[in-house]
């Protein structure tokens, strides 16, 4: 009784403390997830994420005397001193910018989640890091966290937050120059070794994962400094498992991918899509043009049925879509790939069912009119190349009841007839969706 009273303005102080910190820090409190699959399964039911390479880079737009291909790769292509590089830092005042109008283009296109680069090669922090002067809330005259915002306005929208992280770094001195991109300049100290950078990179991801909620995926990147070395000696080089189950003990929902050396959680096929259904979750990224970041002479935009097609592709392979886009330097959109990803956003508003939530495709062979995905008992057969006889043949026997057109809001049946390898459908005599018209077959055993 008596020890009681006299800790009980110790005890409440404590909780206090401990209460202040939660809210100050923005630090998640997460039940972990019961299995890997159960951890895989909300980032692989999203299907479709729009990458987005945002920075110092935005500035030149890709031009430089005279030459106009360049993108996030700027300072490393054009062999700019640091010095030099930094001052783009001056320029940086994106005063257009605005989150919810971001995250309402991310909505219209239909993506789930968004993967922006709070850190490239070139070091500079697209966030406010306590660790580095070289931020872009630091050294702009814009003086701002453009992640709190989109963090905010993704939570309020229920849009997943997922961040690209470099472990290059063509600014801190630490990144061994040995490592390296080729070429590496900005100052290599010929006595840097990852030894002494890892500590700075672990107590980014800290500030990543501490200041802004929760965070859908981290997109390690390792591009060109571990050229030559296997992955074992990379896993070591970057102490990838401390990395990662530091990252597990501080979100354990959050999914990483491969690029530290280590396996973890998925893999990252880079502009090219794996033949045919994979063991391993995985996520292709594509640029929506030729590049990453932003170009303004780069107009090689990939039209709304390509990606689409894509989409449905990997989906039947029961992998991810990240779509990558590059914000101009005052804060807008390329207002082409804004329509673009309109026009996507507008087939998927229709024909989401098909894609969000659904598995690979049960069937090993991919049938020559398109591509099949499925949820539990629906399969969902997207076709692409319209059969001229209209009578679409799918291989499937089990169970068959019933299909409709998903575009159908009556989900009239379709007629069909079965035989001993499959099942052919009549097609109705309509105009196709010239990019895929989906037919939704139940399948109830
Ligand atoms: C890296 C970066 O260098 C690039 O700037 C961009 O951010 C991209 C998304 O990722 O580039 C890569 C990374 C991996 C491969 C190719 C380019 N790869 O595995 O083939």
């Amino acid at each position: 009784m008596k020890l009681n009273r006299c800790f009980a303005p110790f005890i409440s102080l404590l909780l206090i403390i401990i209460l202040l910190n939660g809210c100050c820090t923005n630090r998640v409190r997460q039940t972990p997830p019961a299995s890997e699959s159960q951890k895989m399964k909300p980032f692989q039911d999203m299907r479709f994420g729009m990458f987005i390479h945002w920075g110092l880079y935005s500035v030149p737009a890709g031009e430089w005397k005279g030459q106009t291909d360049y993108a996030e790769w700027f300072q490393l292509e054009t062999k700019m001193p640091l010095a030099e590089y930094a001052k783009f830092a001056h320029q940086f005042d994106p005063t257009n910018f605005d989150a919810n109008q971001w995250i309402k283009m991310v909505k219209d296109s239909g993506t789930k989640y968004i993967v922006i680069t709070a850190k490239h090669h070139d070091g500079f922090a697209m966030y406010d890091t306590k660790l580095e002067n070289y931020s872009v809330v630091n050294d702009t005259p814009w003086y701002h966290d453009p992640l709190k915002d989109l963090a905010a306005a993704c939570k309020r929208d229920g849009v997943g937050f997922g961040l690209y992280y470099s472990l290059p770094d063509r600014h801190n001195t630490n990144f061994p120059a040995q490592y390296s991109q080729r070429h590496f300049h900005g100052d290599p100290n010929p006595n840097a070794d990852h030894d002494q950078y890892i500590p700075y990179l672990k107590g980014q991801i800290h500030e990543l994962l501490t200041q802004y909620g929760p965070v859908t995926c981290l997109w390690f990147d390792d591009r060109g400094s571990f050229e030559g070395i296997s992955s074992e000696k990379r896993a070591e080089l970057t102490h990838a498992q401390s990395v990662i189950d530091e990252v597990h003990q501080l979100q354990p929902w959050c999914v990483i991918d491969d690029r530290l050396g280590v396996g973890a959680d998925y893999t990252t096929p880079e502009q090219w899509i794996p033949a045919g259904p994979q063991a391993k979750p995985f996520e292709v990224c594509m640029p929506l043009n030729d590049h990453w970041g932003y170009n303004k002479a780069d107009h090689d935009w990939k039209s709304p049925k390509v990606v689409i097609q894509m989409l449905v592709n990997i989906t039947s392979e029961g992998g991810n879509l990240l779509l990558d886009i590059g914000p101009m330097a005052d804060g807008n959109m390329p207002p082409e790939a804004v329509k673009i990803l309109g026009q996507v956003g507008g087939w998927l508003k229709v024909n989401g069912e098909s894609i969000y939530g659904t598995t690979a495709s049960p069937l090993r062979t991919r049938p020559s009119w398109g591509y099949i995905t499925q949820n539990g008992d629906k399969l969902y057969l997207h076709v692409l190349n319209w059969p001229s006889s209209c009578q679409l043949f799918v291989p499937v026997t089990n169970g068959v009841k019933r299909a409709y057109l998903l575009a159908d809001s009556k989900q009239e049946a379709l007629s069909m007839t079965s035989a001993a390898d499959g099942t052919t459908i009549a097609l109705p005599s309509l105009t196709p969706d010239p990019i895929d018209t989906v037919i939704v077959l139940n399948t109830k055993p």
